[in-house]
């Protein structure tokens, strides 16, 4: 099965297209959640993407960490809406064999953001694929060590994951050493683009671009 996995910054979620393929929406970031979050809002969210054709996986960061009042822990129980801590780090979606791994925010403070490399990820059977979503700052150069929640080439490359979907900078980029397959999709709302991410058996990730009219993802 050819499995496509959307990734973006910030919440907003568009139409897939029609046609065969399953996918799965994994978002490094909402954008600014708080925990005044009004309950009808949450209830929103939940409806509109638990109703959604495609299973959603959202990793709290920075901004909306997984603390005691998080609006997260509030969310109605939904199937199809899935929230990466809430309680598991690794979350296996079968029907677009998939598995998606990644560490939540759960203060305001620094921390190391991507799953540990010595957690050995889900033995691999034929045809799944890894994503890890994460969210953090990606280290350029020695200009950027003041920074917090960084990530570094090394840290990709012990990922061992097929594609490594970003959340912090709200530009679009890839980024890390090839051939790991890291990128910021960037904020939609900002960079008016979403990635789609193809995972074909026996080829790396593939990227597509797609930009959005009106919130909305192109056709073509
Ligand atoms: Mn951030």
């Amino acid at each position: 099965m050819a499995a496509t996995a959307a990734s973006a910054a910030c919440g907003r979620w568009s139409a897939p297209l029609p046609g065969p393929e399953r996918r799965c929406w994994c978002s490094p970031a909402t954008s600014s959640t708080t925990a005044a979050c009004p309950p009808a809002l949450l209830d929103t969210f939940a409806r509109v993407l638990d109703a959604a054709p495609f299973t959603t996986v959202v990793l709290p960061g920075n901004h909306d960490p997984l603390i005691d009042a998080s609006p997260y822990r509030r969310l109605p129980a939904t199937d199809n809406l899935r929230v990466l801590g809430l309680p598991d780090a690794i979350i296996e979606l079968p029907d677009v064999a998939l598995v998606v791994r990644g560490k939540a925010h759960e203060t305001y403070d620094d921390m190391h953001p991507l799953p540990a490399p010595t957690a050995a990820p889900p033995a691999k059977t034929a045809g799944v694929r890894a994503v890890v979503v994460a969210h953090g700052h990606y280290v350029a150069g020695p200009g950027d060590l003041h920074r917090a929640w960084l990530i570094r080439d090394g840290d990709i490359a012990a990922l061992g994951a097929d594609y490594v979907a970003l959340g912090h900078w709200d530009r679009r980029e890839r980024v890390g050493a090839h051939p790991h397959v890291a990128y910021y999709s960037g904020s939609p709302d900002l960079a008016q683009s979403i990635n789609v991410v193809r995972m074909r058996d026996g080829a790396p990730a593939a990227v597509f671009v797609r930009t959005l009219i009106d919130g909305r993802e192109t056709p073509g």
